[in-house]
């Protein structure tokens, strides 16, 4: 047979272009390509004219073959969702029948989302006649995003409360499902809402009572969104000695606040809410946390356009979250009206921040999920799809039990802030609250950005090319363990909510992990993941006790990975508490099961190994090695 009949047979056989680079050509293909540039008078050989007759050869003169991969498509994420739905139907089985109604306009939204990344913010500093404006431009997307955000209710229902205790879970569902499609609107909304809480938690009083309306709203021509400027030059974590800002009290009551405010984000917002340090008459200031003082300032214009008090110095060029203006604001006689209690008024603000933070967390993880899910029905490599590929399955399948990890541990915290607020909350859940908020905050932040990159990666080379919309998910998800406290930020309020509460926080930690445990002890299935939390919380209660005697330092190391366990521990009870509805399925069972595989108490495995007793200097050492053995 010649090879060309070879190549025939083959080629109707198979039906896909795909096989010309499996079989034996005469020419290396690099040659076939370079024909469509074929060399000046040089005459095409026969076989390459029968070759080419035939249409045999698709990337001849300029062509560029006919096979074009197909893109994942992004269906329906509610109906995607099936833990999604399965937990909204276990709770709040009401809100399943009109499921539905969780975005309407789902492709028209994805594609707003798009244009925020594509048209971000830009700041024009001056008006055409030279006088300083300090307008942030944003896109009509950006816009659009903020009417949809009052009218679907995304922080009203957090304020209506029709759901009793579970408003939260709802609002946070609504907000899960919107925040990947967003284009980064969620950050806003999570600044107007941590807000609105804190208004709410003060005692709305006039000029905040018009303020908290119109946060809590579902009208568009009403709707504000608030900002949260805290963080300044001296850094974002050290709030108590790095605010430098100063309120200086006018002869009206008010105050005129003056400073630097350095990672400002949403600058485009209506009201904020910010910390200064009040001067007394002699201009002197009380250092540290006890110093500084809470503030309401509305954010408007003078006649001439010219923000009131405030100039913009720059947009922030960041990593992602490219959509949502970011800015340092000097702060000149910004007009203020209230005065607060400092860090401990904005905690308020902090938990809710940190539970949006959270949810949009496990929200990135999902969408990436979804996408790759899809993917793989598409793509085909080494002669079956990716879905065929039990390798591939087995990667996405892990994606898959951190991202159901994530968001039933998201949820219950939603769930708990939902039972505060409507009043139904015991000191147990009061106190399992404060400490799950750091928890599930610093846990998920972290486990989306593997999730996603992972994710990225089952795209292949696709998958790091902008214009596919992927890149800029795993960009925006390493925000996710920055804002609104770091990871080691965070586990040491892990600490200091243990050791405010005299350990009850941690008791009821332990008391609801059991509870949940209990109710699956008869289940067979489950036995393994049961056994595994079992044991892992009696190591956990056995590290407390040692700890319990230990100096302080001792604990601050063991933070992180104490924090890790209590989240590890927790999310694996709420896998297995949910794989024993009667709704669930066998995958909420597997899905249990792996998640306990893992070390699920990190904390007792070092501290057997000895990791908090005497080794900083050696941690020191490590790090600056090569300082050390310079010169040697
Ligand atoms: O501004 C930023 C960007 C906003 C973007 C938001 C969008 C996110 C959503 C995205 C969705 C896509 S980022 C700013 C980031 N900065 C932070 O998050 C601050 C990180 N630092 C901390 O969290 C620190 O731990 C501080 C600032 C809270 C530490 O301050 P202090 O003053 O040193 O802390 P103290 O002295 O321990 O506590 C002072 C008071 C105490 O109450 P009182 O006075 O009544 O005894 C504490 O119990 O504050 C209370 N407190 C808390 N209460 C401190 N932390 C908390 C807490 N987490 N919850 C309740």
């Amino acid at each position: 047979m010649s090879v060309s009949s070879a190549l025939l047979s083959r080629r109707v056989a198979g039906g896909s272009c795909r096989l010309w680079c499996v079989i034996p050509s005469p020419r290396p293909l690099i040659h076939v390509r370079s024909a469509s540039v074929a060399e000046p008078g040089r005459r095409r050989s026969n076989e390459e004219q029968l070759w080419e007759a035939a249409g045999y050869l698709p990337f001849t003169r300029a062509r560029i073959g006919p096979f074009f991969q197909e893109n994942p498509v992004l269906k329906n994420p509610f109906v995607e969702d099936a833990l999604l739905r399965g937990y909204l139907k276990r709770h709040i089985p009401q809100e399943v029948s009109r499921g539905y109604m969780f975005f309407p306009r789902k492709g028209e939204v994805d594609g707003w989302g798009r244009e925020c990344e594509v048209n971000p913010p830009r700041l024009v500093h001056f008006d055409p006649w030279g006088r300083r404006v300090d307008h942030i431009v944003t896109s009509h997307a950006w816009k659009r995003m903020k009417d949809l955000s009052a009218q679907e209710g995304i922080v009203a229902i957090g304020y209506e409360r029709s759901f009793g205790e579970w408003s939260r879970v709802y609002q946070m569902s609504k907000l899960y499902l919107f925040s990947p499609s967003s284009g980064l609107y969620t950050c806003p909304l999570a600044m107007t809402d941590g807000a609105a809480k804190v208004i709410q938690s003060l005692g709305v009083s006039w000029p905040v009572e018009d303020a908290y309306s119109r946060l809590t709203t579902r009208h568009p021509e009403r709707f504000w969104t608030s900002g949260q400027w805290m963080t300044e030059r001296q850094g974002g974590s050290d709030v108590a000695s790095g605010t430098e800002t100063v309120a200086v009290p006018q002869t009206d009551g008010s105050y005129k606040l003056h400073g630097f405010k350095w990672f400002t984000s949403a600058t485009d917002a209506d009201m904020t809410l910010t910390l200064a340090r009040v001067q007394d008459k002699t201009g002197a200031t009380i250092p540290g946390s006890k110093g500084l003082s809470l503030f309401y300032a509305e954010v408007s214009r003078d006649e001439d356009g010219r923000l009131r008090g405030i100039e913009v110095q720059r947009l922030k060029d960041k990593l992602g979250t490219r959509q949502m203006p970011t800015a340092e604001l000097l702060l000149d006689g910004l007009p203020l009206s209230e005065e607060g209690r400092g860090v401990s008024s904005i905690a308020n603000m902090l938990t809710i921040t940190r539970i949006h933070n959270s949810v949009s967390a496990a929200a990135a993880m999902r969408r990436q999920d979804t996408l790759a899910r899809d993917y793989a029905t598409r793509r085909t490599a080494f002669g079956k799809l990716l879905k065929d590929h039990p390798l591939h399955m087995q990667t996405l399948a892990r994606m898959e039990v951190e991202s159901r990890g994530a968001f039933l541990l998201v949820m219950d915290v939603c769930r708990l802030l939902g039972r505060e607020e409507s009043g139904v909350a015991t000191e147990h859940d009061a106190h399992l609250l404060r400490l799950l908020t750091p928890v599930v905050k610093l846990y998920t932040g972290k486990q989306a950005v593997a999730v996603v990159s992972e994710g990225l990666e089952s795209f292949g080379g696709q998958g790091y090319i902008e214009d596919t919309g992927l890149p800029g998910i795993l960009r925006d998800a390493q925000v996710l363990s920055i804002w609104e406290g770091t990871t080691n930020v965070l586990s040491l309020d892990v600490l200091r909510c243990v050791a405010r509460s005299s350990g009850m926080v941690l008791h009821a930690y332990f008391s609801h992990t059991k509870s949940l445990l209990a109710g699956a002890s008869s289940v067979s299935s489950l036995a393994p993941a049961v056994t595994a939390v079992g044991g892992a919380l009696c190591e956990l209660e056995e590290f407390v006790q040692v700890a319990a005697t230990r100096a302080p330092s001792y604990l601050e190391l063991a933070a992180r990975d104490l924090a890790y366990s209590l989240a590890r521990i927790y999310t694996g009870a709420l896998l297995i508490d949910h794989a024993c509805w009667k709704g669930a399925s066998p995958s909420d069972t597997y899905a249990a099961l792996r998640w306990c595989e893992q070390d699920l108490c990190p904390v007792a495995r070092n501290q057997r190994r000895g990791h908090y007793d005497s080794n900083t200097s050696l941690d020191a050492a490590l790090v600056f090695d090569h300082f050390l053995n310079k010169g040697k």
